[in-house]
């Protein structure tokens, strides 16, 4: 199981116990005064809220190390891709990429196992850079904005084609925009 089909897991679970913990709340307090065990019914509500502040607290204590902002961030990057973003495709060289003259890039080849970096940027509107696997699952992405150079940091696991897809809609031929590499 992947690290996401875990986290997925987790807040289901989670979700499913506070439905259970809410639904349990609300039956007990129909009939408050049918069961002579409620002597406070305050004193339910206090203990749910602080069942629910433990769930959260340990929630966001196993998700926010896992956020994407953090990953690889004391890695060099062993391999630089400029990539700048045009309607309607990706340019993409491991040199800087001369805005007022972009040339047609390179075909990209990168490591697998090795953190590698991304400089994403736009030359004309938004778009959007989603990496994609050779079984067209999401691997990472970021936005691509003109004036903007975003840095996506990525280590890829397994070797393959690649599949870079526009994700944000920026003209008439926004569905066929796209591009890839290869990972080996
Ligand atoms: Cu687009």
């Amino acid at each position: 199981m992947n690290e996401y089909k875990f986290i997925l897991l987790v807040f289901l679970d989670a979700a499913i116990l506070i439905g259970l913990l809410g639904y349990y709340i609300y039956k007990s307090s129909l009939n408050p005064e049918g069961d002579k065990s409620i002597k406070n019914p305050l004193r339910k509500r206090f203990f749910f809220l602080i069942m629910l502040s433990a769930v959260l607290l340990i929630l966001l204590a196993i998700t926010i190390p896992k956020s994407p902002y953090f990953l690889f961030a004391d890695k060099p990057p062993s391999k630089l891709v400029f990539v700048d973003a045009k309607q309607f495709n990706f340019i993409m060289s491991y040199q800087a990429i001369n805005p007022k003259n972009p040339s047609a890039g390179e075909s990209i080849e990168l490591p697998v196992d090795q953190p590698v970096e991304f400089r994403v940027t736009s030359l004309d509107v938004n778009h959007g850079f989603g990496i994609y696997n050779s079984r067209a699952e999401l691997v990472t992405q970021t936005q691509a904005m003109p004036g903007y150079v975003n840095r996506l940091r990525w280590e890829f696991k397994e070797p393959g084609t690649y599949k870079i897809l526009c994700l944000e809609y920026c003209g008439l031929g926004h569905p066929v925009m796209s591009s890839s590499f290869i990972v080996k």
